[in-house]
């Protein structure tokens, strides 16, 4: 594993848990953790149960004893990682959004299709489509219990910016994180519709916005020692993104990603409504899925509560009986179960990087529509967001 921040840690527990509680069909090995800082890496490993720790990540992914390389860094070096890794004919697992840039991506999948051929694997971490109620949802939709998808509205909402003395980090530097908002949490959003639904996102009307464009530089960051930093810095990217999306049948979409959200900690919501029902999820209550049957008998009319713990739902058989519930982790433990099982089984896990591709092309239609005032941009056409 690449990096050891939260996405590390998440990353680290899925590692750990999925080969203990699912009958993985070869054995997980937790062998290096990689990272800069040689003594923040060592603590690292101790804490989340590498059995190494290192600074070189170039000399770690070109060991014989290493099959697969996990991605967690900022999104700047996902592809020279990625890229290099897959050269090495290691199986990638890269966090999401895929990279920074649609040229980036388009040279990550394009590395990934080539070593396909030698039945080298590469997914995605867009874990959400594996809490259960998300991939109950795509399986409902597929087998068409709501009938043709009408219409889309997802959010996902953070508050952690509103301070504005939250100090300038990496996700708020563009050539860090490529973008804001959009990209850290916009992406989830943007392949949850298209994952759920089966339809991807063929244009987009939308707009950004940075509300506090200063922040303080942390004073070790600018080398002052223990002083407090008065220093200020430039956010590079956006805070908040409001977008529509038209859908492969015809379908409009809205779609909120924001970090201004007072209030919300991390609320991620779609719901999805059809010519014969509706499907919604909430994070906040994520081991439930609500349904709405349009064809049922009036006195039962209502929006129903699924409860998602039953033996029968996606996953849940391996952890624990009906009505005792999941959390935030397990989707990293689902996401190990599906890679490993895929790499012995030879077939391609999902997400890939091409639909991490197509993801990063919604991402830059977003920001080419914000730079001409709204205009309806077609994800096909999107360029790489201008500098
Ligand atoms: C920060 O917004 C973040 O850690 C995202 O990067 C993750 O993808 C999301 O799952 C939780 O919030």
């Amino acid at each position: 594993m690449i990096g050891y921040g939260f996405m590390g840690a998440a990353h680290s527990v899925g590692w750990r848990q999925a080969p203990r509680v699912f009958d993985l069909p070869d054995d997980v090995e937790m062998a290096v953790v990689v990272g800069r800082n040689a003594d923040a890496v060592a603590d690292a490993a101790a804490r989340w149960g590498w059995a190494e720790a290192a600074t070189d990540w170039r000399e770690v992914i070109a060991r014989d004893d290493i099959d697969i390389v996990d991605i967690v860094t900022p999104g700047d070096s996902h592809a020279e990682i990625a890229i290099a890794a897959l050269g090495e004919g290691k199986h990638v697992l890269c966090e999401k959004p895929l990279a920074n840039t649609v040229d980036e991506a388009e040279a990550m999948a394009e590395a990934a299709e080539r070593a396909v051929a030698d039945g080298i694997r590469s997914m995605v971490g867009f874990t959400y489509r594996r809490v259960p109620a998300v991939t109950l949802m795509h399986d409902l939709i597929a087998r068409g219990l709501i009938g043709e998808v009408r219409q889309v509205r997802a959010a996902y909402r953070q508050d952690w910016l509103v301070d504005p003395d939250v100090p300038l980090a990496w996700r708020l530097q563009k050539e860090h994180a490529g973008s804001g908002a959009l990209g850290d949490i916009g992406a989830h959003i943007i392949d949850m519709t298209q994952f759920v639904t089966g339809l991807d996102v063929t244009a987009i009307s939308g707009t950004v916005d940075t509300i506090v464009k200063q922040r303080p530089i942390l004073a070790e960051r600018a080398g002052l020692g223990g002083t407090a930093s008065h220093e200020y810095g430039e956010v590079t990217v956006d805070d908040v993104a409001v977008f529509t999306g038209r859908l492969a049948n015809g379908a409009l979409t809205s779609f909120e990603a924001t970090r201004f959200a007072t209030g919300r900690k991390n609320s991620l919501t779609i719901e999805v409504s059809g010519e014969r029902g509706a499907l919604a999820f909430d994070l906040e209550r994520l081991n439930e899925l609500r349904h709405y049957d349009r064809t049922a008998p009036a006195e039962l009319q209502g929006f129903t509560d699924i409860l998602v713990t039953e033996p029968e739902h996606p996953y849940v058989s391996a952890w624990w009986p009906a009505g005792h519930m999941l959390g935030y982790e397990h989707g990293f433990s689902h996401q190990v179960v599906d890679f490993v099982t895929a790499i012995v089984q030879g077939t391609d896990p999902d997400p890939s990087f091409a639909e991490g591709l197509r993801v990063q092309r919604v991402l830059a239609a977003v920001e080419d529509s914000a730079a001409n005032d709204s205009a309806w941009v077609r994800v096909d056409d999107a360029v790489p967001a201008r500098a």
